[in-house]
């Protein structure tokens, strides 16, 4: 039987992780034929997050490091599925689409699918500031990766085989992990595709720190391109 893995990296969530691990709808999953593990990662909260997300029935697989890019390699490392998918544990990304997810991996066959936040998106989930740097990133994958297919380099819904993890070159430990995920899988010729969601508004603090993040991620986009020297 094949297995799906979410997961899902979590700092400091407690507001949030027990609605998103809710959402994962495991029983029209199973009924699809697959079997489901949800893993919650928790990169070092000080807060209840792992608790809660015990609680209710999730794995939590703890990564003392710090680092959104960090957070995920250890969740692919430690899981056990053919079929990745991922999100953040802020209440944003819509887990209840993931039997939609699959088909459509399945059905195209797919390697890898990128979900695009922007297309929809609701007037108040996102300030402008949020929205122009999402332009921003993406504009430049798209002038440095001449057909890089995706509108939304930093959406962190994705859905993919698991065996192409191996052939992925992401160093990031951060934040570019995300945009270099994508990039990795584009280059490297997988079969990729991206779907329109339905993004929300975030319950709990923001992790991201805006501007110092946004300038990390166009320095990483050149650095990768380039490979300058000293990053
Ligand atoms: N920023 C950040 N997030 C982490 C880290 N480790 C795990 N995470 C989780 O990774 C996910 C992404 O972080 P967010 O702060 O939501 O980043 P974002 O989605 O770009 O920003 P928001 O629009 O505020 O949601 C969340 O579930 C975090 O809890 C880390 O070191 N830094
Ligand atoms: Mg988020």
């Amino acid at each position: 039987m094949k297995k799906i893995s979410v997961i899902i990296p979590a700092l400091d969530e407690e507001e949030a992780v027990a609605t998103v691990i809710k959402e994962v709808p495991i029983s029209k999953i199973k009924k699809m034929g697959y079997d489901v593990e949800i893993m919650i990662v928790d990169n070092g909260s000080t807060d209840k997050t792992g608790h809660i997300a015990k609680q209710n029935g999730a794995t939590v697989f703890i990564q003392p490091v710090r680092g959104y890019g960090n957070a995920y390699k250890a969740g692919f490392a430690n899981s056990h599925g053919d079929i990745v998918i991922t999100g953040d544990a802020d209440c944003t990304y819509p887990f209840e689409d993931i039997p939609k997810f699959l088909k459509i991996l399945e059905d195209e066959e797919l390697d890898f699918i990128n979900t695009d936040r922007l297309s929809n998106l609701k007037p108040d989930v996102m300030s402008w500031t949020h929205r122009f740097g999402n332009w921003f990133l993406a504009t430049i994958c798209k002038c440095l990766w001449r057909g890089f297919p995706f509108h939304d380099s930093q959406s962190g819904m994705w859905i993919f085989r698991k065996k192409i993890w191996n052939k992925l070159n992401v160093k990031s430990s951060g934040m570019p992990f995300s945009q270099e995920l994508k990039i990795e899988a584009f280059k490297k010729g997988f079969k990729c595709k991206e779907i329109k969601i339905d993004y929300r508004a975030r319950v709990g603090d923001v992790k991201l720190d805006g501007w110092k993040d946004a300038v990390k991620n166009t320095v990483h986009l050149f650095v990768k391109k380039f490979g300058l020297i000293g990053f």
